[in-house]
């Protein structure tokens, strides 16, 4: 056996792989990578420092303590501001983007979208929950403020993804456009170290992910769908946490959902955050992404910083089939 490969090394490996090559991307991959591990270790020891619940709380010792997901944001923000290489960020804890100033003088050339901690609703009960990340070159001059039309791009324009799920092990899967590597972290020496090379997806499984609680919100096609899983006996798994559904379809195969619903007719999922880097990663595996009525998800256009979208995501053939239900029942679908 080789010997391991660490996430750096990796990526600096990879640097030719990539058209612009001139190491921004690499030093900005490198960066995410750090995040991940201040995240993680904060995520190991939220029970015992008493990060998890609300924000503005007090710990045992009457500091100020700060939610988990905010201190997840405020790490990214630390570390994409200080590299030089983001000129902006867009995060899903925020309302609007923002500018990162030059650092030493340099301009820099792309902005990251990023779900800071995903799976919110799990981070009480120490269920996994992860971090989403997508990066864009900047389509306005270089030197000057971003705007919002450089985060306003589809995803199709991603130039690398990738995410990071804090479980059982804490894994980085990231991708450039050339294939999707997984890294896996070890506390005891802090490096990622390449653990899943070029993943690939099964073409179909016999698992599907949807919130089935919500069932009777959603319209005939979905419900339809829904039976026609239950019907072949597939087996439901669905966590809560999107980075963790959907990371295990990337290895077991199987078709995570979130459909439109009476509640989010336009589904309840993040176009730039979430849907756009996992839909790039997922392509990149072999498998599909697209709407619920069968659009690709990576063509969808941009209009609001926070848009939302129905979402279809994992083992082509299964993806397939959930655009055919929508398509046959479309005269029924109706949402009460
Ligand atoms: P979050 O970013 O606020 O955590 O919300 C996104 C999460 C996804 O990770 C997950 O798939 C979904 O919301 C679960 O929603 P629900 O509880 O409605 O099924
Ligand atoms: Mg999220």
């Amino acid at each position: 056996m080789g010997r391991l490969i660490t996430l750096d090394e990796f990526i600096i490996k990879r640097q030719k792989d990539f058209p612009f090559a001139s190491g921004e991307l690499t030093a900005l991959l490198r960066d995410i990578g750090l995040a991940a591990k201040m995240i993680n270790r904060e995520v190991n020891r939220a029970g015992l420092v008493n990060i998890i619940g609300l924000a503005d709380k007090q710990n045992s010792s009457g500091d100020k303590v700060q939610k988990l997901d905010l201190y997840a944001n405020d790490r990214m923000i630390e570390f994409l501001g200080n590299s030089g290489e983001c000129c902006g960020i867009a995060s899903e804890e925020l309302e609007d983007f923002i500018p990162l100033p030059d650092v030493e003088s340099k301009s820099a050339k792309y902005v990251v979208v990023f779900d800071p901690l995903d799976g919110s609703s799990n981070i009480d009960v120490n269920v996994s929950v992860g971090t989403i990340f997508g990066i864009y070159r900047r389509v306005s001059d270089v030197g000057t403020p971003v705007t919002k039309e450089d985060f306003f791009q589809p995803g199709k324009n991603l130039v690398a993804a990738g995410y990071v799920t804090y479980g059982t092990s804490t894994i980085l899967v990231y991708t450039t456009g050339k294939g999707v590597n997984g890294f896996t972290l070890d506390p005891s020496v802090g490096e990622f170290f390449l653990s899943h090379r070029d993943i690939r997806i099964p073409e179909k499984a016999k698992y599907y992910s949807v919130n089935q609680g919500y069932y009777l919100k959603y319209d005939f096609g979905m419900r339809r769908y829904i039976d026609h899983c239950n019907e072949l006996n597939l087996k439901l798994r669905y966590i809560g946490t999107m980075v963790s559904d959907i990371h295990r379809i990337l290895f077991q195969g199987g078709v995570f959902i979130y459909p439109n619903m009476s509640d989010y007719p336009m589904g309840k999922l993040r176009l730039l955050y979430e849907c756009n880097p996992m839909a790039m990663i997922v392509e990149q595996c072999g498998g599909k992404a697209t709407t619920c009525q069968g659009k690709r998800i990576l063509d969808a256009k941009v209009t609001d910083l926070h848009q939302r979208t129905s979402i279809a995501i994992g083992s082509p053939r299964m993806v397939e089939d959930v655009k055919s239900f929508s398509e046959k029942y479309k005269a029924m679908t109706v949402l009460e």
